[in-house]
């Protein structure tokens, strides 16, 4: 734990009660996880804070929507001319807060499961709001698109407060092909908060770092190939990658139509379940999610319990990762998949046979897939902004 991981820790309460009186330097300098005053003890810090321990105070009043909203944004602007996680912040996120605050007040039974928990979405991913959506681009700074992508207005019906945009790598990474991971034209440079200059990876790296620092309760990302599983692992935080077509990408900047996927990024496994379980689903705009195997969503939340592992069967295939062999993450992967072994699940070496054969015989095919797509998706998601 280096750098601002160190430096700052905001207990929610705390973080609450400081912008309703207390001095923000108090705060600012209290121990890792702990509170001021007695209702705040029970509260971890911003950068620890699960859904459930946000729902549990926001159900209890320990500290509203609005409190939240602006602890957040506290946070954000105190980090971010540092490491340009976000690019822009929602001008109407305290006025959505307010709302939700109070319909949570009339005791409403009907409260999705995220009413009043702030969201950062990568700035590919469409928002019909104040917000501008340029995959990191000033050619998309103003333009307008008719509605909102399809998971966020998911987001938004489970309750969300879409906080912000987080910066990413320009175009998801295909803007060139040596460019710096991370940065964007109108993002600029997002740095990793491990240690000073810290490659982000990417391409949803500011959606990994804000996450990482507790900027958010959780972030959208979006991968191609490795944008949401890079960034997350240096950024020490869960990365799930969903199989194509289970997250629609309606209004979603494109690469390719047949890889990219969006997908939830956490501090914990369990609200990365979360955040999937409100976002996956059928879309009659994205033709891709057609093929989702059921019709209601898995509760993926549920599967987060210790014997969830038991009787699975992973695959391991070493051959594709054969030049990683003398990496330090190596010694790390190993101990996760005796963990994982020791959770009651079966580790099997696979080979993967399709990809060995194109590794081979088409080693361009993969580029060449990414390409020609590009070609035709962005102009198709250029066609639709009004
Ligand atoms: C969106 O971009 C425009 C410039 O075209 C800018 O004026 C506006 O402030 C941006 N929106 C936000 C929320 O930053
Ligand atoms: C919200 C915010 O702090 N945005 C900043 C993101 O990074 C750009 C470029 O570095 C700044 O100009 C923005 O102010």
């Amino acid at each position: 734990m280096l750098l601002l991981h160190v430096l700052a820790y905001h207990a929610v309460g705390a973080a609450c009660a400081g912008l309703s009186g207390v001095p923000h330097d108090t705060f600012r300098n209290s121990k890792h996880g702990a509170g001021i005053g007695a209702r705040d003890d029970t509260y971890p810090a911003l950068l620890d804070a699960t859904l459930d321990d946000l729902r549990k105070g926001l159900d209890g009043g320990a500290f509203s929507s609005v409190n939240l909203v602006d602890a957040y944004l506290a946070r954000i602007s105190e980090v971010n001319p540092l490491l340009h996680a976000v690019t822009e912040t929602n001008p109407d996120a305290r006025a959505i807060a307010e709302k939700l605050d109070a319909e949570r007040k009339e005791g409403r039974k009907d409260l999705g499961p995220l009413h009043g928990i702030p969201v950062l979405v990568k700035n590919n991913i469409a928002t019909a709001d104040a917000m501008n959506t340029t995959s990191g681009s000033f050619a998309l700074l103003g333009a307008k698109v008719p509605e909102d992508s399809h998971v966020v207005a998911l987001l938004r019906k489970a309750g969300a407060i879409i906080l912000g945009k987080a910066n990413m790598s320009q175009w998801a990474g295909v803007r060139g092909t040596n460019i710096p991971n991370g940065w964007s034209a109108h993002g600029g440079q997002t740095v990793g908060a491990y240690y000073p200059g810290q490659d982000p990876l990417g391409s949803s790296s500011g959606s990994a770092v804000a996450a990482s620092l507790g900027l958010t309760w959780a972030a959208l990302g979006t991968e191609t190939a490795g944008s949401i599983i890079s960034a997350s692992y240096v950024a020490n935080v869960v990365g799930i990658r969903p199989s194509v077509g289970l997250t629609s990408r309606y209004l979603v900047i494109p690469i390719s139509e047949r890889l990219d996927t969006v997908g939830p990024m956490a501090r914990t496994v369990k609200d990365a379940a979360y955040l999937l379980s409100a976002i996956a689903g059928k879309d009659t705009k994205d033709a891709y999610t057609k093929e989702i195997p059921f019709d209601k969503v898995p509760n993926y939340v549920a599967s987060c319990k210790d014997s969830g592992l038991s009787g699975r069967r992973l695959g391991v295939p070493r051959s594709q990762f054969k030049n990683k062999a003398s990496s330090p993450a190596m010694v790390e992967f190993d101990r996760a998949l005796k963990t994982i072994r020791d959770a009651g699940a079966e580790v099997i070496d696979v080979e993967l046979s399709g990809a060995n054969y194109l590794n081979e015989h088409a080693p361009n095919a993969f580029a060449d897939v990414l390409g020609d797509d590009f070609f035709t998706n962005l102009p198709d998601y250029l066609s639709k902004l009004t």
